[in-house]
């Protein structure tokens, strides 16, 4: 292992990380991730000495095999890696990441090429929930290039349409973990959700800010944020979040740019620059529920159509489809591109 480890550096979505086969990564997940931590730079704020990008937007990777499950092609296992803490999470799946996984299983042999388009069934071993990738693959070949522009990344790509199935709660087991549609914590109310990715979800202007300030004019929220979400956790059945990925904690205001509802997202405390895909289904499951946070400051497109989620760098759609509160389910279009293939040389020391 200390020779290096074939790796694949992609942008999935407006997240990059690394993707590596699980059969090329020891088996044991303590070996693993101190592996994982020593490729990516981790601990360090700048990630000098590895290959993650110094923001937890970029030091993710993406761990894929053979699907041993007859409903899925293959395992997708999301490690989120601290950048500054020597920290290495499961807790959470990754949307953004997801969009590269199929992409990567076709250029790996996992998963033949299909004809002009490929579907690939992805099992969510973080989740144990199931999403099917669809995306060009003229010739038998995976096709990167396209017209399809999404917010936060430059220029045009080609389309991955992900499609994910009914969820019960990627992390807590049910779509509204606390049992209610909303709960009063620290004098603010909130809506705790999760379709894909638990997520806190309340009003901007209970927090004092209008919900359009740019990223950077919202770091000093953070501390206000981890207070909240600590106290979310326990409500959501997580436990002591103090040092997990989730819950997320999202800000709402009423939409301005032609949108469903405008957002600030924070990771667990830093400001996301857009929102997270599963972040996104979440939010847009929340404001669809009358009654929850967020309902009455949305514009609601007409049944069946896109949800537009506006964040700090443009817009994500998101097609949700609900039967009562139930999630029958749920769509949204990323883009993916392959970076860089080869092999990755983690530092010898701790
Ligand atoms: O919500 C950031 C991202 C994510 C996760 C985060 C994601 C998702 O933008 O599905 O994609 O919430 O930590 O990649």
């Amino acid at each position: 292992m200390s020779t290096g480890v074939r790796c694949m550096l992609m942008r999935g979505g407006t997240s990059k990380g690394a993707y590596l086969l699980a059969g090329d990564l020891p088996s044991d997940p303590g070996e693993r991730d101190d592996l994982l931590l020593r490729a990516m730079g981790t601990p360090d704020p700048r990630q000098i000495d590895g290959i993650g990008g110094a923001h937890p937007l970029t030091s993710k990777v993406a761990v894929v095999s053979r699907s041993a499950d007859p409903d899925a092609d293959v395992d997708y296992l999301f490690l989120q890696l601290g950048v500054a803490e020597p920290t290495v999470s499961d807790r959470q799946n990754c949307g953004n990441l997801l969009a590269g996984v199929g992409p990567f299983a076709v250029e790996r042999g996992l998963v033949e090429a299909g004809g002009e388009r490929t579907s690939v069934r992805i099992r969510m071993v973080n989740s144990g929930s199931v999403a099917t990738a669809t995306f060009p693959t003229p010739g038998g070949a995976v096709r990167y290039a396209g017209d399809t522009a999404i917010s936060g990344v430059p220029g045009t790509a080609a389309p991955v349409v992900l499609d994910f199935a009914e969820t019960e709660g990627s992390a807590c087991g049910a779509l509204l973990p606390t049992g209610r549609l909303r709960d009063l914590i620290d004098g603010v109310e909130v809506t705790c959700v999760d379709n894909g990715m638990p997520v806190v979800v309340a009003a901007a202007a209970d927090l004092g800010v209008t919900g359009y300030e740019g990223p950077d004019e919202l770091g000093a929220l953070g501390d206000r944020v981890q207070e909240l979400r600590l106290r979310a956790g326990e409500l959501m059945g997580l436990g002591d979040v103090t040092a997990a990925s989730v819950p997320k904690t999202t800000l709402v205001a009423p939409p301005r740019d032609g949108g469903t509802i405008c957002t600030r997202t924070f990771i667990p405390v830093r400001v996301h620059t857009s929102i997270g895909v599963l972040g996104a289904v979440s939010v847009a499951t929340a404001v669809l529920l009358d009654g929850a946070v967020g309902h009455d400051l949305a514009e609601l497109p007409p049944p069946g159509a896109p949800l537009g989620i506006e964040h700090p760098t443009g817009r994500l759609d998101v097609a949700v489809e609900l039967d009562g509160t139930a999630v029958r389910r749920a769509g949204v279009v990323r883009t993916a591109r392959k970076l860089f293939d080869g092999t990755v040389f983690p530092r010898s020391g701790p």
